[in-house]
């Protein structure tokens, strides 16, 4: 596929598809499949989604004039084609990787990723933004919003379908409609989609208008045939109106994705409408590779993988964290009747799959709306049940307001597991979950704990599932933990930490994540004869003020570490409580993320250049222990 020859490798903006024949576009649309298959198979990232927008992208690209003309990705895993079409194919090889391209949307990244994109649901609001902006400025371009079936359910999506509606926006919504989340969606919506998949599709009502036409006495057949066009495309008979027609918006479809010529024809012509318009594409995730077909969900993301032999590596290793939520959260539910589960359209990603079918009449997968989620968690626990809300840390942002003011004012019981805390590596900056601590840890009522590692997860699964006083959160990292520390365990209890070893000369209090970092700090430092006490802290809030002030005296030097921005974190807590507490003299370092957006790559790369790794605990406590000694009152 390196080949010059190619046509896919002649395109280096949309326009350059406008000279191509529709069977040159046919062929376009070929080499883009094969180059996902080639390029994401040695990179891994987003697959299926990616086989399934082939044939839409590569029309809407031949159809619209681009530039001026606007689209908007939602989310941004399913535009590899769009990047291939947009002078982006030789830098496929770095795809996700430190430096490379992003597997999402940029506007740094190039000009035609127009708006910046990770989360789900956003790109209506966006499209309707700058469709407004067009009519405020006096432009003229034409503006198309791509979302898909899961993320056109949440909650964002309908207060612009609503909006864009009633306003009577020019702009264009193309629904991606696979029946697929990452796992098989969910809700009324995709009843209604499947009911509205169910019509003819625009290319069998052409069929039937041609086969009407045909038959016609010849001086009918002109007349006809002109207005086949507008019988095909724009209404189905025998249907009433869709829900989209009702809120506004001029509904077209469905039509099958993957039939190029009828895609550039739609495209074209919905063109030249003007008003809210609605297209609703059906397309199969993993289009063209059987096995990602198949199993679009094991597909969705991948691992590089052989393409001859269909199969991916096994994950082999020790226990993730994800696994590890998992199991725990079963076995607090057999333990007890009132515990109930709930995931934001991600049972795979949060671990509660087997939680699913084992206990399928206690799990609620509400589809992408965090917001309802935890306002939902919250009414479950005024109602008298124990909710287990397992949704991402970067996902949890959304439901900020509701966190605040449903469960927190309320404090009410709901237990929030936020899986993906701190950086998770090649999804890049949509997704580290590097804000929790100090969103979680502002709130009154909240209290926030953070495993070492995985036995310790299972710990505090078991301790929040049994803790009745109020809202609780527990957050931990991507992957699996580092089994070198001690295997000596205490029992978990509210506002208790862990001292992992004593030492005279500094003290290092690390949190989740960083205890195994400071950890192997210690043993460098001292081999250098530095002795550390590494304090693991189990819970940011309530901190254990007695045994952090009680060795920072002894030590007389302070150094906290956590995979979480300094601003509003961990460190900082620790820093009023010393200053408050009358140490505010003792020399203090605190590790933590930077005020700036950390990009893709693999966590050590990234923990490295964080300053989170075990070299930058030793380098910062050397220049610590160097300092003198506040002098003794
Ligand atoms: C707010 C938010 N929640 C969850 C996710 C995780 N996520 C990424 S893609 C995806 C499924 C999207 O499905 P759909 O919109 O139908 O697109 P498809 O992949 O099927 O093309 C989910 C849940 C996310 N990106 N953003």
């Amino acid at each position: 596929m390196d080949d010059n020859s190619t046509l896919l490798s002649q395109i280096v903006q949309p326009t350059d598809l406008h000279r191509f024949s529709l069977k040159e576009l046919q062929e376009v649309a070929r080499e883009v499949r094969a180059a996902i298959l080639d390029r994401v198979s040695k990179t891994g990232g987003h697959f299926s989604s990616n086989l399934g927008t082939v044939e839409l992208t590569v029309a809407l690209y031949a159809a619209y004039h681009i530039p001026p003309d606007k689209v908007i990705w939602d989310t941004g895993h399913q535009a590899y084609p769009h990047k291939m079409l947009t002078g982006r194919l030789d830098r496929f090889d770095t795809l996700r990787k430190h430096g490379g391209l992003s597997g999402f949307l940029r506007r740094e990244e190039h000009e035609l990723d127009l708006f910046g994109a990770g989360h789900a649901g956003t790109a209506i609001s966006a499209a309707l933004g700058f469709a407004v902006a067009r009519d405020r400025l006096g432009t003229e371009e034409k503006v198309v919003a791509v979302t898909g079936d899961a993320a056109i359910a949440s909650g964002m999506s309908w207060e612009a379908l609503n909006h864009g509606g009633d306003m009577r926006t020019d702009m264009t919504v193309v629904l991606n409609d696979n029946r697929m989340s990452i796992a098989p969606n969910v809700g009324a919506l995709t009843t209604y989609l499947q009911r509205l998949r169910a019509r003819p599709t625009l290319q069998g009502l052409a069929q039937r208008a041609k086969s009407v036409v045909e038959r016609l006495p010849s001086p009918m057949t002109r007349v006809a045939a002109g207005l086949r066009h507008g019988i095909t495309h724009y209404f189905a008979p025998e249907e009433t109106g869709t829900i989209f027609e009702e809120m506004g918006w001029e509904y077209i479809g469905p039509v099958d994705g993957h039939d190029l010529p009828t895609l550039l024809e739609i495209f074209r012509n919905v063109r030249e409408l003007s008003g809210p318009t609605f297209v609703h594409a059906l397309t199969v995730k993993g289009k063209g590779y059987d096995v990602a077909e198949e199993d679009a969900r094991k597909w969705h993301g991948v691992v590089p993988f052989d393409v001859g032999a269909c199969e991916m590596a096994k994950a082999v290793g020790p226990v993730t964290y994800t696994q590890a939520f998992g199991e725990a959260a079963i076995e607090c539910a057999e333990e007890d009747e009132r515990i109930v589960a709930i995931t934001a359209a991600m049972p795979d990603g949060t671990g509660l799959t087997k939680f699913s079918k084992q206990i399928p009449e206690r799990y609620y997968d509400v589809g992408i709306a965090e917001q309802h989620a935890v306002t939902f968690a919250a009414g479950l626990a005024a109602g008298g049940l124990r909710p287990l809300c397992a949704i991402y840390s970067t996902f949890l942002q959304r439901g900020f307001d509701q966190v605040l003011h449903d469960v927190c004012i309320q404090n009410l019981p709901v237990r929030f597991f936020m899986d993906r805390a701190g950086l998770v590596g090649d999804d890049g900056p949509t997704h580290h979950g590097a804000f929790d601590l100090s969103y979680m840890m502002c709130l009154p009522n909240m209290v926030v704990a953070a495993p070492r590692d995985t036995t310790e997860l299972r710990q505090m699964v078991h301790f929040a599932a049994g803790y009745d006083e109020g809202p609780i959160a527990v957050r931990y990292p991507r992957g699996a933990s580092d089994d070198r520390l001690p295997e000596s365990r205490t029992p978990v209890a509210l506002g208790r930490s862990e001292v992992l070893r004593e030492g005279d000369d500094i003290l290092v209090v690390a949190l989740g994540s960083m205890v195994s970092v400071a950890w192997e700090a210690a043993q460098i430092l001292a081999a250098e004869g530095i002795e550390a006490t590494v304090l693991n802290a189990r819970f940011a809030k309530p901190l254990d003020g007695d045994a952090i002030l009680r060795h920072a005296s002894a030590c007389g030097r302070v150094l906290t570490i956590e995979e979480n921005v300094r601003t509003g974190g961990f460190g900082q807590q620790v820093l009023d409580l010393l200053t408050t507490e009358g140490l505010g003299a003792i020399p203090c370092r605190v590790l933590a993320l930077p005020d700036r957006f950390v990009e893709h790559g693999t966590q050590p790369i990234l923990r490295s250049e964080c300053g989170l790794d075990a070299q930058s605990v030793v380098t910062a406590a050397r220049s610590l222990v160097g300092q003198r000694l506040p002098r003794k009152a």
